[in-house]
């Protein structure tokens, strides 16, 4: 039965080895025999294209025979990867394809591995996208990603002598092969201008918004496969090009050359990616950026609603916006805009309209990441839209005095614009006032929201408020990730849990199986050995897989705490090498991730990783025992070979600083025990697992705060009383791990004495060694510890993305799935 519908669908083997071949010959050029590596990948990748394609067609009528309500997911980031390996397991052709490729002399594994990542993201918010874009295909919810197409991802990491080096991405030479140009979609975004005040004719206020510059938007469109293949949505990018090739008017003014400028000035809104933490050097850019991807896709939005429907009441019943932090708040007022000046919809109306179908989540609390934007930019940029920023304000501001009247402070606080000088929009207020839903990425986080970041809104709109705790696919992150591990879940539970993955549940019984044990080990080992050879060929640190993998991967910042980790190493070292402690087992320190070009502290981090790494090394008493590598170029890809082989995942930031953590899932689902603090989703992960299957330390985060008030976190008390810490970080100020580079970590001492230290890592320091030192103990025993792993596997289904996918829809965009036709399942056309 499946193999007809194979045929029919053009899946079998016989049928990709043609496609490949065709695409060899006539998309490429070359015969298969002489066809290299990379040519069989493009080859491949185009075929795969052209199936998710069709697929993508006839979910795109599916949704439109349905009449169906439309989620738009409005990002700055998809941090997608790879796609390639994760396309072939979703359209269930992996063994197909392996077969052909033999055919050609090659195999599957190979060839994937040529694919570049595509690093459309920093971190956390841009990989939540793409597996939020995953699930919802993989749960046949019509959900589109909209973001910009950015010629140069996140940037390249190279280490040389310890620092940091950044390479430009060029992903764009990748991209033909994952997607197709729609010009025929491309649109017009007009910006910067004047207003003029003129009146209608009824003699009403009417301000036109005039003498702009325009630049096109034209989209790109990924095929996004869910689970099975049939169900195929869209990621859209939008990139930037000048409204006309040339602007004419200049070039036959003779100024060819100012003609040319245009043309690149245009083209550098979708150039580059912003790495995070570098906002404010090319400030302008940015926020022309957010506005492009605003514009373009909101034009597009409501293209594809007026194909169907005239009447803009019915928008907030056909169309959702999800707001992936305050990066797209513009929406609001360009949805207001839209309404209001282009479809004469009143004001009052296009408001409630605006507020039904927009929400928006965030994803931090740090006060750095929290947008503003000068009032005076935005009027020159944005006039027309300013305005309607001042309108909405005033409408709000006008309700707030009416609630609390005579509360001024409550109204500075909880304006859209920021008294100056120099005045600002506060994109997160903007973003508060404008959604019908705000909601928070863990329970703690959504509670700070509540709490502390928001709390007048919160007073006035509870109900608005609301918590989605993250998720991840485990389509990528195991099928694709760890295929093993999940072939022998498989054999143990039967299939299905990809898609229903609290299904785990029925691996508890399998932790108390001594056969279940030791396979489960040697998965777990084969991982270990191929992150071996990776680490091998990209450092040169030769580690040994019968050590413990200890991993900390993650964007560098000070908050996410490699330091403290650091602290522990060097406090492992001396007991070692001075105290004659031995660990209970040799341990491998893995580390990689990516410092903002312009952080300098997170920068020097990664020397200090580097240096510690480089003496322990050098010492003869110590490198049996202790090792250290730092991966570089840390991206989605590398993140797929190191999860799987980690023993421990280290999840220690300041409690109340993550706010959910995603790595954190991906380690527990692919079987590594957590050390971690009660920040983010932790707190719920050790719910879930139990506290016994994983490691708890340090400060809450409501302790943390009532230091900080009291002002009572003392550091250099704690350096005076505690012997070791005093050995630790006088080790640091010392030039022991900066032999040729005298003083280079001096700064350190000063920097966690100080009474303000924001990140607390003297504080949770001895708790945290104690921590690790039991955790050690405990890997010894092997049946201990593999029961522990199971069992982290067998409780994390919750953090599933389907799960948080399915709340979102339930609760916040009011969507429905659209499962395929019958016909579509068939594989007959219709
Ligand atoms: C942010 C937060 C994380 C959170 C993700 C996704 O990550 O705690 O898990 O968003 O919600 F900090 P970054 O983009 O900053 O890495």
């Amino acid at each position: 039965m499946e193999g007809e519908l194979y045929v029919r669908l053009g899946y079998t083997m016989d049928a990709l080895y043609r496609s490949i071949t065709r695409h060899l010959a006539y998309s490429l050029g070359v015969v298969p025999t002489q066809a290299s590596k990379r040519d069989i990948y493009l080859a491949l990748s185009y075929s795969v294209r052209d199936r998710l394609l069709e697929k993508m067609l006839k979910t795109n009528q599916r949704y439109e025979d349905s009449g169906a309500k439309r989620l738009y997911y409005l990002s700055m980031e998809f941090l997608i990867g790879r796609s390639l390996a994760n396309n072939l397991r979703a359209m269930k052709i992996y063994d197909q394809v392996a077969e052909a490729l033999e055919l050609l002399g090659t195999d599957v594994e190979t060839i994937c591995d040529q694919e570049r990542d595509a690093a459309l993201g920093n971190g956390g918010l841009g990989r939540l996208a793409a597996c939020f874009l995953d699930s919802m295909a993989s749960l046949d919810m019509p959900g589109f990603g909209y973001g910009l197409h950015y010629d140069y991802g996140l940037f390249e990491q190279d280490i040389s002598n310890g620092y940091q080096r950044e390479k430009p991405d060029s992903w764009i030479s990748e991209a033909p092969a994952l997607q197709v140009e729609r010009a025929d979609a491309a649109c017009i975004v007009p910006m910067y201008g004047r207003i003029e005040e003129t009146k209608d004719k009824w003699g009403r206020h009417n301000p036109l918004w005039l003498g702009w510059n325009l630049v096109t938007g034209v989209p790109y469109d990924i095929p996004i496969a869910g689970y099975g293949g049939l169900t195929v949505n869209r990621l859209r990018l939008f990139a930037a090009r000048p409204s006309t090739e040339f602007d004419i008017k200049i070039f036959n003014e003779g100024d060819y050359l100012r003609a040319v400028e245009q043309k690149i000035e245009s083209e550098k809104i979708s150039k580059i990616l912003y790495p995070k933490d570098s906002y404010e050097a090319g400030r302008e850019l940015r926020l022309i950026q957010e506005y492009f991807l605003v514009a373009c896709s909101l034009n597009d939005i409501v293209r594809t609603y007026e194909k169907d429907y005239s009447d803009y009441n019915k928008f907030p019943e056909k169309v959702a916006i999800q707001l992936n932090d305050t990066h797209p708040a513009l929406a609001v007022a360009e949805l207001m805009r839209i309404l209001v000046d282009q479809k004469w919809v009143p004001w009052e109306r296009a408001w409630d309209i605006t507020n039904r179908t927009i929400a928006y989540t965030n994803h931090t609390l740090l006060p750095e990441a929290l947008e503003k934007w000068p009032e005076s930019l935005l009027a020159r940029l944005l006039p027309r839209h300013l305005q309607f920023i001042y309108d909405i304000n005033q409408q709000f501001l006008d309700r707030v005095v009416t609630l609390w009247p005579g509360d001024v402070d409550r109204m500075r606080n909880m304006s859209i614009v920021e008294e100056g000088p120099p005045r600002q929009v506060r994109m997160a207020n903007l973003a508060i006032v404008g959604a019908h839903s705000v909601n928070g990425v863990s329970a703690l986080h959504t509670d700070l929201i509540k709490k502390s970041l928001a709390p007048n809104f919160f007073e006035m709109w509870p109900e608005r408020f609301n918590n989605k705790t993250n998720g991840i696919t485990p389509r990528r992150w195991l099928c694709v990730a760890n295929p093993n591990l999940h072939d022998l879940i498989e054999d143990a539970i039967g299939p299905g849990f990809v898609t229903d993955l609290e299904r785990l549940r029925e691996l508890e019984p399998f932790a108390e199986d001594p056969v279940f044990c030791e396979k489960f080990l040697q998965v777990k080992h084969g991982n270990k050995e191929r992150l071996k050879d990776v680490i091998f060929n990209t450092t040169v640190v030769e580690v040994d897989p019968a050590s413990l993998f200890d991993v900390q991967v993650k964007r560098i910042h000070e908050y996410k705490r490699q330091l403290m980790n650091v602290l522990g190493i060097i406090w492992e070292y001396l007991a070692l090498t001075e105290d004659g402690v031995e660990p209970a087992n040799p341990k491998t320190f893995i580390f990689a991730g990516k410092a903002a070009p312009g952080y300098w502290a997170a920068k020097q981090l990664i020397k200090l990783i580097h240096n510690v790494g480089n003496t322990i090394e050098d010492d003869p008493k110590a490198r049996d025992f202790l090792k250290v590598a730092f991966a570089p170029n840390f991206r989605v890809t590398l993140a797929e070979q190191i999860i799987p082989a980690a023993d421990i995942s280290q999840q220690i930031s300041t409690a109340g600083f993550e706010a959910s953590g995603t790595g954190n899932m991906k380690f527990a689902l692919n079987g590594a025990l957590t050390i971690g603090t009660m920040d983010g989703a932790n707190i719920e992960i050790s719910q879930k697992v139990g506290r016994e299957n994983i490691y708890i330390c340090g400060l809450t985060a409501y302790e943390i705060e009532k230091m900080k008030r009291a002002g009572s976190y003392k550091p250099k008390a704690m350096y005076d009383k505690h012997p070791m810490i005093k050995r630790v970080v006088d080790s640091l100020a010392s030039d022991r791990f900066c032999p040729r580079e005298s003083g280079l970590f001096a700064w350190l001492k000063d920097y966690l004495l100080a009474d303000n230290e924001m990140f607390f890592h003297l504080a949770d320091l001895e708790s945290y060694v104690k921590t690790r030192e039991l955790s050690t103990k405990e890997y010894v025993d092997k049946t201990l510890w593999a029961k522990k792993a199971i069992l982290n596997v067998a409780r994390v289904g919750h953090f599933s993305s389907d799960r948080t996918i399915r709340q979102y829809a339930d609760e916040i965009w009011d969507l429905v799935p659209i499962p395929p036709t019958e016909a579509e399942k068939s594989g007959k056309l219709k």
